[in-house]
């Protein structure tokens, strides 16, 4: 891959050192001790949700779960520079966004034991559902954004995307919307090197931030495992979206330190070495070392993180086994806004199936 870009900006080194970055410093000025902190603990508490989704996945209580290890301050980091009225447009995989929006640990996992057919109401949170159609979301992001600007609003939508969805046309021709109508848009890439088995070098011959200049969208390119840069940045585009200076794109480098999802086995295809380089890098233990060198880390602090993390493994799997099971032929209920004759079929169809069953088979729980 040609490195035509430079390095991506660092405010905070794999050794916990806060490093000077000119313009972006002035975004995280109020960061203190406690504010870090507190974000550390964020991060702590998403590694521990991520975990046991997939510990339930591994003991068949979830159909599917897609591990987000490795890119929690991508995540938070962005996350946390938002404004409740703006919108989130998210992909599956962002599931921390969705914990620091403040929703139901219970309603992160309904989808994913095949319980609903989406996850949570968007307009109590102001996060979309997950989008699995790769791409799909950004489009959305810029209607969103396009409707707060004729409402002459401040709010900001923001959506997140992999690398690999930059080769989807969806996400070029948000762009060009996007740039065309200056709508106040961020759109968020983090590049966690990984399409499923796809390494990003296919994907890209120039790195992914360079592409959105040409769209007429300014590009920041940063280290998306530093807490402190992807908080800064996320500001800046924040910023200029509000304040109607249109839509930036953020290229967030980070890396998917797990499978793609409970399905993938990722020794298949990557270099066990990468995993090892990028293990260095990694998002929390960096934070951890600022912390430690601030004096903000004692032992009292890590157990009443450890607790807050381990109450939301507890409350996440509660929440999961205790959901109650769907009636089976709610499937069709939400597939037309109006009656339709074929799938009225299919439901008397798939009624009759039901029944075929012994009551003591059908539902072995029971
Ligand atoms: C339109 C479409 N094409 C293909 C797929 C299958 N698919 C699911 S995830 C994925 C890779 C996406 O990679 P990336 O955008 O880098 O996101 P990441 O999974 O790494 O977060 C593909 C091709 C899909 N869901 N939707
Ligand atoms: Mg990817």
């Amino acid at each position: 891959m040609i490195d035509s870009s430079p390095r991506p900006v660092q405010l905070l080194s794999p050794d916990g050192e806060r490093m000077p970055a000119g313009d972006f410093d002035p975004w995280v000025e109020d960061l203190d001790g406690p504010a870090l902190l507190a974000l550390y603990r964020d991060l702590v508490v998403v590694r521990r949700i991520d975990t046991e989704a997939t510990a339930l996945q591994r003991q068949g209580e979830l159909g599917l779960w897609p591990p987000l290890l490795g890119q929690e301050a991508a995540q938070v980091g962005s996350a946390r520079a938002l404004r409740s009225d703006d919108f989130v447009f998210p992909s599956y995989r962002e599931n921390a966004v969705a914990y620091c929006r403040g929703v139901n640990l219970t309603d992160i996992v309904t989808v994913w034991r095949g319980n609903t057919q989406s996850g949570w109401d968007p307009y109590t949170v102001n996060v979309a559902t997950p989008a699995i159609i790769i791409g799909a979301q950004t489009l959305h992001a810029t209607g969103w954004a396009l409707g707060a600007q004729r409402d002459d609003v401040d709010s900001v939508a923001i959506t997140y995307f992999g690398d690999g969805a930059t080769s989807e046309g969806d996400v070029n021709e948000a762009m060009v919307f996007a740039a065309s109508f200056q709508a106040p848009v961020v759109f968020f890439c983090q590049n966690n090197h990984w399409a499923i088995s796809e390494p990003v070098g296919v994907q890209a011959h120039r790195n992914i931030a360079d592409r959105a200049p040409g769209f007429g969208i300014p590009s920041l390119r940063i280290d998306g495992n530093d807490m402190i840069a992807v908080l800064a940045a996320t500001r800046i585009a924040l910023d200029r979206a509000r304040t109607g200076g249109g839509p930036t794109f953020i290229e967030a480098v980070t890396y998917r330190m797990g499978p793609h999802t409970t399905a993938d086995d990722p020794t298949r295809y990557r270099d066990p070495a990468e995993l090892a380089e990028w293990k260095t890098r990694d998002p929390l233990l960096r934070l951890h070392r600022l912390l430690t060198a601030l004096g903000e880390i004692t032992p009292e602090v890590e157990a009443a993180t450890q607790a807050l993390a381990d109450a939301a493994a507890v409350e996440l799997r509660a929440g999961c086994i205790g959901m109650p099971d769907p009636e089976p032929l709610s499937v069709f209920d939400h597939v037309y806004a109006t009656p339709n004759a074929t799938l009225e079929r299919q439901r008397t169809d798939y009624a009759g199936y039901l029944t075929s069953f012994d009551s003591s088979e059908q539902n072995p729980k029971a």
